[in-house]
């Protein structure tokens, strides 16, 4: 059995973006429709620029399918480009501040940007959604749904109890969303922020919340820093372009609290609940000592507003060093609600890593098998 990895490659205007994904298990009927459609609500989001409508991502199945089903082998894929640009895009005339430019260029010894710049793009999320979309399919056959929306943007705030609100409807809710969120009587208020910003040649951040339910306790680990599972989803998230912050479950605000404000008393079970323990709280976003608790994953991040703006920021010319406004060419106004989606990839794919690493199996069932075995060891404590 291998574990579960993923890899992508490919330049935002480049031929294609490309990705392998390996360790999922055989005998999985993988939805290709269902990766298309995450991909197609990455484009989406209020206050996204020219790319997106230039741009169809879809996926291209390469191996590790025979008949819909998964072989067990690496899964490769390709989400093509339409813009191909790449050999005919001007080279920068000065690093854009916030981007990966300067520093990138001094890294690798570029004198060119764009030799940067191609491979930072958030464009490579696409990949990344892609390869989530493959590898979340094992956990979504086992009952973990993972989902995202969006709580912030540009200062304008959901609702805090818009999830519950949503409740078993929250997928209809979110779709209706032009910023993936839950609230919708938030959407002009955030609609004439972007408007706003559009109008100055600005642009805006915001932050996302990222959920899952269905998972069992105990996933991830305490006994090797590396597996704990807060800090793989913290990094996780902080690999996505822009992310500046995660919190997990209550966040910073537990710092402020007393020990005794700041837990989650156990309680005999509630019905549903595994091995007859169950939570009155959720203060802890579903995670303790580095692993699952059985409760909901609560996780929020927060993203810069995008970097590159219509009204350049100061910066410096390569070639000269005088001033010189940084290089613009086209951007979005913001891409909060698309880092959503992203995010909730990335979770997603961290979960299933971590649900491979405990039930894994070389076949789905025989991870259906281990899962049995773990829920009626921990039913009988
Ligand atoms: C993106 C593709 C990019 C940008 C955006 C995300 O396309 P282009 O550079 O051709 O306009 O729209 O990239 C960034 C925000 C960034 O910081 O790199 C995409 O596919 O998501």
């Amino acid at each position: 059995m291998t574990r579960l990895s993923w890899r992508t490659a490919g330049e935002s205007h480049g031929k294609t973006l490309i990705g392998v994904v390996e360790g999922v298990p055989a005998g999985l009927k993988l939805d290709v429709e269902r990766i298309d459609a995450e991909l197609l609500r990455r484009q989406g989001g209020y206050g996204r620029g020219g790319r997106m409508r230039i741009e169809r991502d879809h996926v291209v199945i390469l191996s590790g399918l025979k008949g819909g089903l998964t072989l067990g082998s690496p899964i490769a894929f390709e989400v093509p480009n339409r813009d191909q640009t790449i050999e005919d895009l001007p080279t920068p005339k000065s690093p854009r501040p916030g981007h990966a430019d300067l520093a990138g260029c001094q890294k690798y010894g570029h004198q060119d940007a764009r030799a940067v710049l191609e491979r930072a793009s958030a464009r490579e999320t696409a990949a990344r959604v892609a390869a989530a979309g493959v590898a979340r399919q094992v956990i979504e056959a086992f009952g973990v749904e993972v989902f995202a929306h969006l709580v912030e943007l540009g200062g304008v705030t959901a609702r805090e109890d818009a999830w519950e609100l949503a409740g078993s409807s929250r997928s209809q809710v979110r779709s209706e969303s032009d910023f993936h969120c839950l609230d919708a009587a938030v959407s002009d208020a955030m609609r004439e922020a972007v408007d706003a910003a559009k109008a100055d040649g600005d642009t805006l951040g915001g932050v996302f919340e990222v959920r899952a339910v269905g998972l069992p306790p105990g996933l991830g680990e305490y006994a090797d820093p590396s597996e704990r599972l807060t800090s793989r989803l913290g990094a996780a998230l902080l690999s996505i372009p822009a992310i500046k912050g995660v919190e997990v479950g209550l966040g910073f605000e537990v710092a402020r609290r007393r020990g005794s404000e700041a837990h989650d008393a156990i309680i005999p079970a509630l019905e549903g609940s595994w091995g007859g323990f169950s939570r009155e709280t959720n203060r802890s976003g579903g995670l303790e000592g580095g692993m699952t608790t059985g409760e909901e994953l609560v996780l929020k991040a927060a993203m810069k507003p995008i970097p590159t703006l219509r009204k350049s920021l100061p910066s410096v010319d390569f070639e000269s060093r005088e001033p010189s406004p940084a290089t613009y060419q086209r951007s979005d106004v913001t891409s909060v609600p698309a880092a959503s989606v992203v995010g909730e990839a990335v979770v997603a794919l961290e979960l299933t890593r971590a649900f491979l690493a405990k039930f894994g199996g070389d076949s789905m069932g025989a991870v259906e098998s281990s899962l049995e075995a773990y829920r009626a060891a921990v039913g009988q404590i």
